[in-house]
């Protein structure tokens, strides 16, 4: 009997529309930034599988996708400067809104913020947003700075004196050129565009001032690990990171403490796109992905999940009280007022700051 059923079992497997069966969609995402739960719905409901790979800083990013033939169908690159690099390199696909029902979802107060690089936001929908700060375990903060330290400045990081006391504990810094010199230019009271030789030494003599207390510059990843055990008193990167750290420090009980800092000098904001490379080998797939993500329910359990701001205002009911009253997450609109968008940089500003750079990894 079984003998005979499989032949059958066979013819009808492979009339399955090829739909259901061998499609695959390549997403680049950053590490730490979806519910994996939802990566696996959309493939529930479409029978698309998903490879899933992940980067922690733009330069892995920009490094992976300049060579072009990526085979990426997914990418989700911060709107300066990469996704407007891409933009102007005609290295992403338009989107075809017919395609993404979901697209009116979207908020159109944010969207015309990228607008300023994409006009008419032909080739990206932002995916999720925030600001650069410091992660820090506030008891050991206030106990090396004082009871009384104010916990709402770069300053505890970036005043060597402060450093000097906080070293012992561990001062973290993420390897990122790109997402950490605008903010330092702002500490400095400078223009966070300040391309020019005087701008950028002055950036490199502040970062210089406080290297040799640093103990690591190390991948956005690996600093959300290292905050999540303990191990960084200090560190310098992504607002829903440290809150995710904070969260896994709770639960793993054992009284460590984790705060983030929003600096009140001004926060760097960003807003990470969803975006199809032009030589995608999937790109009808990768817009219904898009159009899955922008769903309120589907971005109200990734907002729950990493703590970062979505889009879709829809989701907001979604979201679960402790995300939705956090400050850091949802800004205030004064606090929003403070925050700055880095510009992107020409390109020989560029190798200025990657020299810059590597002599702040180096240390001299
Ligand atoms: C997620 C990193 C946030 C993206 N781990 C920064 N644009």
């Amino acid at each position: 009997m079984l003998r005979r059923l499989l032949p059958l079992l066979a013819v009808l497997l492979t009339a399955l529309p090829a739909a259901a069966q061998d499609r695959v969609l390549n997403v680049y995402n950053w590490s730490d930034y979806i519910d994996p739960a939802v990566v696996e719905r959309f493939t529930r409901e479409t029978g698309i599988r998903v490879r899933y790979d992940v980067y922690d800083s733009l330069e892995t990013l920009e490094g992976r996708l300049s060579a072009g033939r990526s085979g990426y169908d997914i990418v989700v690159p911060t709107s300066e400067p990469t996704f407007a690099r891409l933009v102007r390199a005609g290295a992403l696909r338009p989107i075809d809104r017919a395609a993404v029902p979901n697209w009116q979802n979207l908020d159109p107060v944010l969207m015309e913020r990228v607008a300023t690089i994409d006009p008419g936001n032909r080739h990206g929908a932002i995916y999720l947003w925030g600001t650069v700060g410091l992660g820090i375990r506030v008891d050991r903060v206030r106990a090396a700075l004082g009871p009384d330290v104010r916990l709402d400045s770069l300053d505890i990081l970036m005043r060597p004196e402060n450093a000097a006391k906080l070293a012992r504990c561990g001062i973290m810094v993420m390897d990122s050129p790109t997402d950490v010199i605008p903010s330092v230019l702002r500490w400095l009271g400078r223009n966070p565009d300040d391309n020019s030789a005087e701008g950028l030494r002055a950036a490199e003599q502040a970062l210089m001032a406080m290297r040799r207390h640093v103990r690591a510059i190390i991948a956005s990843s690996s600093i959300l690990d290292a905050l999540a055990t303990g191990e960084a008193c200090v560190a310098l990167t992504y607002s829903g990171d440290v809150i995710q750290a904070a969260n896994r420090a709770r639960e793993a009980g054992r009284g460590v403490e984790v705060g983030y800092v929003l600096p009140r000098e001004g926060a760097q904001l960003w807003f990470d796109m969803m975006a199809i490379p032009a030589d995608a080998p999937n790109p009808e797939d990768a817009q219904r992905f898009i159009n899955f993500m922008l769903q309120p329910d589907v971005m109200a359990a990734v907002t729950n999940q990493v703590r970062y701001p979505n889009a879709v205002p829809a989701s907001l009911p979604m979201i679960n009280e402790a995300v939705r009253n956090d400050p850091n997450v949802f800004l205030s609109p004064e606090a929003l007022a403070r925050t700055f968008v880095a510009g992107t940089p020409p390109r020989d500003a560029e190798r200025l700051r990657t020299r810059l750079w590597s002599r702040f990894k180096a240390g001299r």
